[in-house]
């Protein structure tokens, strides 16, 4: 069998490139090694920046989103025990984000690809990929039980930052930068009203908590902890505890609990590949790049990688044009590392170092204290957290 493009993984990259390239008329197929059942359910990102929304809409995915998605103006951050907001609209002309988990953006691209006819593969085994310094690359894999083979023009490599894309890449012309933090997240989500209109990210010297949201009637919180840290040794009144210690303010501000009914620890580094392409295999996504979650980027540099990557599939395809394609990795790490740094110093301003140490801690709040009080610093984040337009 032969296809234009073929795409491995169907997170929001390759799903959404695949619809992209759709409407272009350019035929895919997209292989996923887990079920649609567990790609539709498993709980990530929840913040999409308004480039993303923006684009969600334009191609035709933005009904449920506008529904059931939430529009915030404003983030808070909270330390010393006070809150202060940062009027992302007022500082940014108008822009917003929305509140809309990734679960249900991959369940809206699904339903519009096999709506569309198209061609998903799930549950795939022993995916690897071939010949892509060649003319005709090929991905070869295991589906009901039979040895398959697709050959292809291009690859795209969207099968997130443990898929076997990324290491096609030949050592010799790749470089990889990487980060580990010494923190994770302990992540909840609780059946509890909201507890606050807009995000929270607060600052303590016990460590950094997040308070987000999924619903009227489900709660996304998050706390820092230890990676090597086990679910286990949390039961719910001590999460409790220390949630409440981490965002007590002093007027009388009240944390909504409820059943917890979802707990995990998510380990936080940056990574990021160079080039984003080798021959004729293009990475996107987690395949490429991480940043840890604190930005709220990861799924938006997703989405900006395939917009990126699938006008220049189709300039190639459709009119024999080359320089998209040739210019795609340079354009995608000038965002990519873009995020990287907002990601990078939203952590290293929110997350608390462990040591106990003073003068980091007098540091991280004078910084805190300069982005509440300087209207310019102020705008710089609302801008980073925003997203920049495309
Ligand atoms: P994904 O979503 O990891 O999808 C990759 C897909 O490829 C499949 N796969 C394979 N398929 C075939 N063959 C193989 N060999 C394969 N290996 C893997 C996988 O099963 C999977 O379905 O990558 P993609 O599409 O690049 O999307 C990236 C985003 O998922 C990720 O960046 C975000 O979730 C990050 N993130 C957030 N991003 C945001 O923009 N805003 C947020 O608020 C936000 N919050 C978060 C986050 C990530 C989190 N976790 C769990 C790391 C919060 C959390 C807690
Ligand atoms: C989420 O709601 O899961 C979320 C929100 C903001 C972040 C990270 C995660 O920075």
């Amino acid at each position: 069998m032969h296809t234009k493009v073929a795409i491995v993984g169907a997170g929001p990259a390759g799903l959404l490139l695949s619809h992209l390239l759709h409407l272009d008329g350019i035929e895919s197929v997209v292989l996923e090694s887990r079920s649609r059942q567990e790609i539709e359910s498993v709980i990530r990102a929840g913040v999409l920046e308004q480039g993303s929304a923006d684009l969600l809409t334009e191609v035709g995915l933005g009904e449920r989103m506008k529904r059931e998605g939430a529009v915030h103006h404003g983030i808070e951050l909270r330390f010393e025990g006070q809150g202060h907001r940062i009027n992302l609209s007022g500082l940014t002309g108008g822009r917003a984000i929305t509140v809309y988990p990734q679960h249900e953006v991959i369940k809206d691209l699904v339903a519009a690809r096999l709506a569309a006819g198209g061609d998903i593969r799930f549950d795939v085994s022993q995916v690897s990929l071939h010949g892509i310094d060649g003319r005709e690359p090929s991905v070869r894999f295991r589906h009901d039980g039979q040895d398959r083979e697709i050959t292809c023009d291009f690859i795209a490599g969207c099968d997130g930052f443990h898929g076997v894309s990324r290491a096609c890449l030949p050592a010799s012309t790749r470089a990889d930068f990487s980060r580990k933090y010494p923190f994770g997240w302990f992540g909840i989500l609780v059946e509890a009203p909201p507890s606050s209109d807009e995000l929270i990210y607060a600052y303590h010297q016990r460590g950094f908590a997040l308070v987000s949201t999924r619903s009227p009637t489900v709660q996304r919180l998050y706390f820092q902890c230890d990676p090597a840290d086990d679910v286990a040794n949390w039961p719910d009144p001590r999460i409790w505890e220390e949630l409440r210690l981490r965002l007590a303010t002093g007027d009388g501000w009240d944390l909504k609990e409820g059943r917890i009914f979802q707990k995990g620890i998510i380990a936080m580094r940056s990574f990021v590949v160079e080039p984003m392409r080798h021959g004729r295999l293009f990475l996107a996504g987690d395949a490429a790049h991480i940043v840890p979650p604190t930005g709220a980027k990861g799924m938006n540099l997703a989405i900006a990688d395939v917009r990126l990557l699938a006008r220049a599939l189709v300039e190639q395809v459709s009119f024999g044009r080359d320089g998209g394609l040739e210019d795609y990795s340079r354009q995608a790490l000038k965002r990519v590392w873009r995020a990287e740094n907002f990601s990078w110093r939203m952590t290293s301003m929110l997350h608390a170092f462990g040591d106990g140490d003073s003068f980091q801690h007098k540091i991280q709040l004078a910084e805190l204290r300069n982005v509440v009080d300087s209207p310019p610093a102020a705008a710089a984040l609302a801008e980073n957290y925003v997203g920049w337009q495309f």
